[in-house]
């Protein structure tokens, strides 16, 4: 292809990206050959973070996982965009290969969105948090992102300032975020408080469900500030945010499926130590919630890994749902 028309192709996906780019600025985003094409052809299309395979799971667990949620969307003919940087290069929609390079990269970064130039300078590899993701999917175009659990206030955040930047993005992109809630290394409290001030809309699903899940269980003490029945009705919610205008995100929590809950007790329990070690090591920063996630695998034999992926499969399982339905109201 001659330089001229691949250069007016790039133009062309970056047009039905939903952003239109300057001549003298670069598009920044390599978009996997389905994500281009599903966007233009407005297909529904789910973005995917990917700390959860550079920091927040073991391998083989985290690549199979990855693949697995991969194609969980497919099978509800959604498109997978699984977002993340390599070699410096911000990736949306990725091949298997691809995946396993972020899977086995063993000095992979953690990206939020202010690391993101950064990892272009250095050519980083790493997986991308929530907040790099969203600003990253919304920047395509791409309206709905599903993840396992979402960062938020940090215990004694009011003195450290330790807020994740997962909350102000959320109030800056007008994107659904479906998780499993908050978990409780975190002030689940103050998170939702924050959650307010920034404009965001948050609602649990599911009828029974009248607190905030807490990740690992269904249920923390906090009362959700909101509820929907069902995907139905959280796609209408949606419509509603969008003719309305607003411009920051929604935020659906579904609590773990029932079986997985079971453990929430224990793992609860080592939650509590290993938040105590890590205060004890001083341990900070972004370096707080890789290292409870991997201690409290380590102490609960596995069970909050097994717990962790089932969750984050039924996430996607709604998310999917989500983004279909929603795509079907657009067109
Ligand atoms: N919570 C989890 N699993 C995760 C994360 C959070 O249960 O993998 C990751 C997500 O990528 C999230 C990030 O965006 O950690 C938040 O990190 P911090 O608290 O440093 O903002
Ligand atoms: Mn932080």
């Amino acid at each position: 292809m001659s330089n001229k028309i691949s250069f007016l192709f790039k133009r062309l996906n970056q047009f039905a990206a939903g952003k239109m780019y300057s001549t003298f600025q670069r598009y920044p985003f390599q978009l996997h050959k389905s994500v281009s094409e599903g966007i233009k052809q407005l297909k529904p299309v789910l973005a995917l973070e990917s700390t959860i395979i550079t920091h927040g799971m073991p391998y083989p667990d985290n690549l199979e996982t990855a693949l697995q949620v991969e194609e969980i969307a497919r099978q509800h003919d959604v498109i997978p965009a699984t977002i993340g940087v390599i070699n410096g290069k911000v990736h949306v929609g990725m091949y298997e290969e691809q995946l396993i390079a972020l899977a086995t990269c063993c000095n992979a970064k953690k990206l939020s969105k202010r690391d993101l130039p950064v990892a272009c300078v250095y050519g980083y590899t790493g997986g991308t948090t929530v907040s790099a993701t969203m600003f990253i999917a919304n920047s395509c175009g791409i309206k709905v992102f599903a993840t396992g659990g979402i960062g938020g206030v940090h215990r004694m955040g009011e003195h450290t300032l330790d807020i994740s930047a997962d909350l102000k993005e959320l109030g800056q992109n007008p994107i659904t975020l479906v998780c499993a809630g908050v978990k409780s290394i975190l002030d689940i409290k103050r998170t939702l408080e924050y959650l307010e001030t920034e404009g965001v809309t948050v609602a649990t699903i599911g009828n029974d469900a009248k607190n905030f899940p807490a990740f690992f269980t269904r249920s923390s003490k906090v009362p959700s500030p909101a509820n929907v029945e069902s995907v139905n009705q959280a796609v209408t919610l949606m419509q509603h945010h969008k003719d309305l205008n607003i411009a920051s995100g929604v935020l659906f929590a579904v609590p773990i499926p029932n079986k997985f809950a079971a453990q929430g007790i224990e793992i609860e329990n080592a939650i509590e130590k290993a938040v105590c070690e890590a205060s004890d090591m001083n341990i900070e920063g972004n370096k707080v919630t890789p290292y409870i996630l991997r201690r409290v695998n380590e102490l609960t034999k596995g069970q909050s890994l097994k717990a962790n992926i089932s969750l984050i499969k039924n996430n996607v399982k709604i998310g999917a749902q989500i983004a279909k339905k929603y795509m079907q109201y657009q067109i």
